[in-house]
């Protein structure tokens, strides 16, 4: 299992889930930065290694998998990171229903995995540790929304085995700060999207079908409930908190989000409004199967803490991401139009 030889010359950063969304926009940022950017890529013959290869040449790939210690060992050894962003996760809420066992297996154990594969390597005082945590562990109950949105304070009460795993994995990533001193940060990030969102995610679903009705190609789309509320940011600006996390002088846990919140129907107005298109109900169809046995009703976070010590802001409002997501997946798909 030989990876990739380190150089002593940079900053160097190990980044799980470098196939992902987030993982995408990380690499670039930190690549911008200088840094020496090594991926964690899973698989016998992973599906999306050759887009990343193309799209991201930089990117020093390392064979591993959250489930198997001895390949985290192995990848920890050979980037000697200064930096981990864990990124890598069952990451669909609806995904995680259906198969919660390997939800909690990666999720969940993946982090404590990483965790000790650092502290067994005996970097424990030299890395950094980012853990992407997320809103869904509030759980979105009304009883349990401060009405100026959730904060790092905020109880959690998450509500599909994606959210309580999240939960295991928040609480080990903070008692290894806790415990042995570590240098570890978690983000609780809101719903962040843009061009790299997967397909499986209702903002990309609805704007890359959008784009697809306006090219001729589909007629229609088949959602689930569509008033379930969201705080919607752009992924760009959310690396960037992450990476602003790891440089702050101490550990700690930051909510990055909007401080608005607006449903799938809003969404969906401006998302047809870009292609011109003033009325999306004729082209909406229900489908049982996109809902969830339990849901989350509405997420709103005050991102003021990140704000404030990190002087983290967002660039991106919600009309210019539908936009923006739009714009994109019509010119994408007209090239293979
Ligand atoms: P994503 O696009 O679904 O990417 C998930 C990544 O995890 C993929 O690269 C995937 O690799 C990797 N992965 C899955 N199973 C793995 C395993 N067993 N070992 C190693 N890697 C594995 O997710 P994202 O939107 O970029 O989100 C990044 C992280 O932030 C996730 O942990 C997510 O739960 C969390 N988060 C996301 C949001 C959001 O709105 N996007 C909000 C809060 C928190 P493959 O390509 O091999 O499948
Ligand atoms: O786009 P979604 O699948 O995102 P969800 O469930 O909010 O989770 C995302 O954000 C979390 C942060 O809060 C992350 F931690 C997580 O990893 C992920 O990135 O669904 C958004 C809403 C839900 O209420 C869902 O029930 O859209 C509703 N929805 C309605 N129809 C649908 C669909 N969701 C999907 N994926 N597909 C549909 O057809």
């Amino acid at each position: 299992m030989r990876g990739p030889e380190v150089t002593d010359t940079a900053r160097r950063a190990l980044v799980t889930g470098v196939t992902g969304q987030d993982g995408g926009h990380l690499a670039e940022l930190l690549h911008s930065k200088g840094y020496e950017v090594f991926g964690l890529i899973r698989g016998q013959r992973n599906a999306r290694r050759e887009a990343l290869e193309r799209e991201f040449p930089f990117v020093r790939l390392i064979e591993a998998d959250l489930t198997d210690q001895t390949s985290l060992i192995h990848a920890v050894a050979t980037s000697q990171p200064h930096e981990i962003y864990n990124l890598g996760a069952i990451s669909h809420v609806g995904y995680s229903f259906r198969n919660p066992q390997l939800t909690a297996d990666i999720t969940a154990k993946g982090v404590l995995n990483l965790l000790e594969a650092v502290r067994v390597s005996g970097l424990s005082d030299s890395t950094r540790f980012y853990q992407a945590s997320t809103s869904e562990m509030f759980g979105g109950l009304d009883y349990n929304r401060p009405g100026a949105g959730y904060n790092e304070n905020s109880l959690f009460h998450p509500r599909s085995p994606y959210g309580v795993a999240k939960l295991y994995a928040h609480w080990i990533a903070r008692n290894y700060r806790e415990s042995y001193g570590m240098f570890v940060s978690t983000g609780i990030l809101f719903n962040h999207e843009g061009e790299r969102r997967g397909l499986e995610f209702v903002t990309r679903k609805i704007t890359n079908a959008v784009a697809a009705i306006h090219l001729g190609l589909q007629d229609h789309l088949a959602l689930g409930d569509l008033w379930p509320k969201r705080d919607w940011g752009y992924a760009g600006d959310y690396v960037r908190g992450m990476w602003q996390m790891l440089q702050h002088h101490e550990p700690d846990d930051f909510v990055l989000a909007t401080g608005e919140t607006h449903s799938i129907e809003e969404f969906l107005t401006l998302a047809f409004a870009a292609i011109g298109e003033t009325d999306w109900k004729p082209y909406v169809r229900q489908d049982p199967q996109f809902r969830r046995p339990a849901e989350v009703d509405i997420l709103l976070g005050d991102p003021s803490k990140a704000e404030r010590v990190l002087g983290w802001e967002r660039t991106v409002d919600f009309p210019g991401l539908v936009s923006l997501m739009v714009q994109h997946d019509i010119q994408v798909l007209s090239r293979h139009a």
